[in-house]
């Protein structure tokens, strides 16, 4: 498929009853939201498993992960999804080094933050000390929260977390006992850093474990607009009905308010939406 927008250009003229003027003033508006690139940022500590998490959840071999040392050191940007048109994803170092690095990191973070639309703030299941994570994320996070910025702490590798060899490997599911460790992991974190507990998600990246909840949870908090390029970004067994049906309503209600704001005749308008819907369900193969 060439570009999207040049797709959905042709499909529209090709499907739609409506006069050419009009075509060309719903391509305009609609492109607008399938070119828009998410910028995904994945903080978090050194080891934490940011690499990995991004490779587990968007499905290529797309950040480099290092079993030794703290191995991403610049940050990677890493273009995602359909020729370069899907999200742009921030796999950034990690904090608590030491401190020239986190001097540096300061600095980085502080020029990032505020082009993103989504953080996810790795931690490692079965680290205790969370002094630095709550340090950067108090001081220089929190402030982009409370002006709207979706966040989501992955609790990543609940697979260590105690009776660590409880672990079924056979269902890829913790065991009773681990599973209540981990949900008591989950509340002390969410207690730590003064969030919700729906805002901290237990996943194993290297066990593809909880990963259809945490993109559930990302397509949720983000605006309307840009649930579906997001999902579209996400590997297929990540994708769950639940999250397609949000982000397919976000897309069309966005068309909605577009549509309505520039066809006049309330039918008409709706009728477009309907045509829209099917030209996008030849864009994202999951619609
Ligand atoms: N058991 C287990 N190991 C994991 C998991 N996720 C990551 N790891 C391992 O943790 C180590 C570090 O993972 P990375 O993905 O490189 O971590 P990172 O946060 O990107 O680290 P930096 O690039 O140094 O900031 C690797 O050995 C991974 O295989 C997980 O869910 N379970
Ligand atoms: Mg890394």
């Amino acid at each position: 498929m060439g570009n999207r927008e040049g797709f959905f250009e042709e499909a529209l003229r090709k499907e739609s009853t409506l006069n050419a003027g009009l075509i060309s003033k719903i391509i305009q508006r609609v492109s607008g939201i399938l070119e828009y690139q998410p910028v995904v940022g994945v903080f978090g500590k050194t080891g934490a498993g940011k690499s990995s998490l991004c490779n587990a959840v968007f499905g290529q071999d797309v950040c480099k992960i290092s079993d030794i040392s703290g191995c991403t050191r610049q940050p990677q940007e890493v273009i995602l999804g359909l020729e370069g048109k899907g999200i742009k994803l921030l796999d950034v170092p990690g904090v608590g080094e030491n401190q020239q690095r986190d001097k540096e990191y300061t600095d980085l973070y502080r020029t990032l933050l505020p082009e993103l639309d989504l953080v996810l703030w790795v931690i490692k299941g079965d680290d205790r000390a969370f002094s630095s994570d709550e340090m950067f994320y108090k001081n220089l996070v929190k402030p982009y929260l409370d002006k709207g910025l979706p966040f989501v702490i992955v609790l990543n590798q609940v697979d260590k977390i105690e009776p660590f060899r409880e672990w079924d490997e056979s269902v890829n599911q913790p065991g009773a006992k681990q599973a209540a460790n981990i949900e008591q992991k989950r509340k002390h974190v969410a207690d730590i850093f003064g969030l919700p507990l729906s805002c901290v998600i237990p996943v194993s990246a290297n066990e593809r474990y909880g990963l259809v909840s945490l993109v559930d949870r990302i397509i949720e908090m983000l605006p309307k607009a840009k649930k579906a390029v997001l999902l579209d970004a996400v590997r297929d067994d990540a994708r769950s009905s639940h999250a397609k049906t949000e982000a397919k309503n976000g897309f069309l209600d966005q068309c909605t308010e577009i549509l309505t704001s520039i066809i006049p005749i309330a039918p008409l308008a709706k009728a477009a939406v309907k045509i829209i819907s099917n030209v996008l369900s030849k864009i994202f193969s999951w619609w």
